[in-house]
């Protein structure tokens, strides 16, 4: 009874103060008003899922310090990391934090804007053949560049190296943007790898991330030395790049598959109140810029201001206002049993780690975590959970951070 009353009168406050927009919507997680005005989601729960908080006291720990804008993090065995650094450093961080020399040989990359060194993966047979890959920007002549993926040997020591460096991807077309880069590397199962990537956020890009004949807004999907898989959607169809995965993307820098379906799972930058959940499925359009929740930056609406259509994905889940998403973890440890089958999302914009509840492949509560990340201007840039099942993080600013979260002993 004493529940019903407080929600009661909070739910009126709210109308108060924010209209009844917001009722129709749900408060959720940010109970600040939408941006965009009379959008209704496409089914119940699509936004604003209620607030879902977990009662878990967890440590933050500073594993390392003294980054520069670090973007990827992956997992060597034994306890150690990879990490890059977007103006173009490898390193190798010891399981104390230590951070080694920068790890020559990659090619260059165009540090500018959005651009520079992404992410990193390991080869799913690492252990037998010690191959690495990593994302980037890669200058091309005059000041074009595109989202480009290389992979090499990784030779371990004092002065790490990488050796047989190929770059096994180039978007294409190139184009002159310092922005939507994508790009996040996840292997499948079966062991092919999924690059994420954007439309590089001019208009002339943009306009091109539902079309088949070209790579920009698509998520592609390769073997890792390069090749076509032969069960890619479009191979053998006239017109289109037979590395297409799903297209009508925006700029995805969130991916990792769900350890029960085995699928890909994306987050990516939206409009202003469009970032969206989607699982990336084959051959699928997910609308890209014919529909979208949410308006531009600049304040007018997207294309023809609409929200769904026929043969176009919806996303699983949108928010608005956005978080401005940045890496991404489903939790499968048993350190912290109360997220187990949680997904995590790092929250560059809102600089704190949105928590999602999910009852199969609906999202039903979140929860935002590290608020206090804001009064430092950490941005979260990506989310791991680690071999010793805690949750890792790395924050974007001149001076970067590895955290750790662990159980509050
Ligand atoms: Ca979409």
């Amino acid at each position: 009874m004493t529940f019903r009353i407080v929600a009661g009168i909070s739910a009126v406050a709210i109308c108060l103060m924010f209209g009844p927009r917001l009722l129709q919507h749900g408060a959720g997680a940010d109970p600040t008003p939408p941006n965009a005005r009379g959008q209704v989601p496409a089914f119940a729960g699509q936004t604003r899922a209620p607030v879902r908080k977990s009662s878990i006291a967890f440590d933050v720990v500073t594993v390392t310090r003294g980054l520069e804008n670090p973007w990827g993090l992956a997992f060597l065995p034994g306890g150690r990391m990879l990490v890059t650094e977007r103006p173009g450093r490898l390193r190798i961080v010891a399981a104390d934090g230590t951070l080694s020399p920068e790890v020559s040989g990659l090619p260059r990359v165009d540090a500018n804007g959005q651009g520079g060194l992404l992410d990193v993966a390991l080869d799913p047979k690492f252990a037998d053949n010690g191959l690495i890959y990593w994302s980037y920007a890669e200058p091309r002549s005059g000041s074009a560049n595109n989202t480009a993926v290389a992979r090499g040997r990784l030779l371990d020591g004092v002065a790490p190296a990488v050796e047989n460096v190929h770059v096994i991807y180039h978007q294409v077309p190139s184009m002159v943007s310092s922005a939507h880069f994508g790009s996040r590397l996840v292997f499948g199962r079966d062991g092919t790898l999924f690059i994420t990537q954007g439309e590089r956020s001019i208009r002339e890009g943009r306009m091109q991330a539902q079309l088949m004949n070209g790579l920009l807004g698509k998520i592609v999907r390769l073997n890792p030395d390069g090749s076509i898989p032969k069960d890619n959607p479009f191979v053998g169809t006239a017109g289109a790049r037979p590395e297409i995965w799903s297209r009508g993307h925006r700029n995805v820098q969130a991916a990792a598959l769900n350890p029960t379906t085995g699928e890909l799972w994306e987050v990516e930058h939206g409009t202003r109140g469009g970032d969206e959940i989607n699982i990336a499925r084959k051959g699928k359009d997910y609308g890209w810029p014919t529909i979208a929740y949410g308006i531009e930056y600049f304040g007018r609406p997207i294309t023809g201001n609409i929200t769904a259509k026929d043969g176009m994905e919806q996303p699983r889940y949108y928010w608005d206002p956005v978080i401005g998403p940045s890496g991404m973890a489903f939790y499968t440890g048993s350190l912290f049993p109360e997220w187990k089958g949680s997904l995590f999302v790092g929250g560059h914009q809102t600089e704190d780690l949105v928590r999602l509840t999910l009852d199969g492949e609906k999202i039903v509560g979140e929860e935002r975590l590290l608020t206090d990340l804001k009064p430092k201007r950490e941005k979260i840039r990506d989310v791991r959970q680690g071999p010793d099942e805690a949750l890792y993080l790395l924050t974007d600013s001149a001076a970067g951070r590895i955290l750790k979260l662990v159980p509050r002993r």
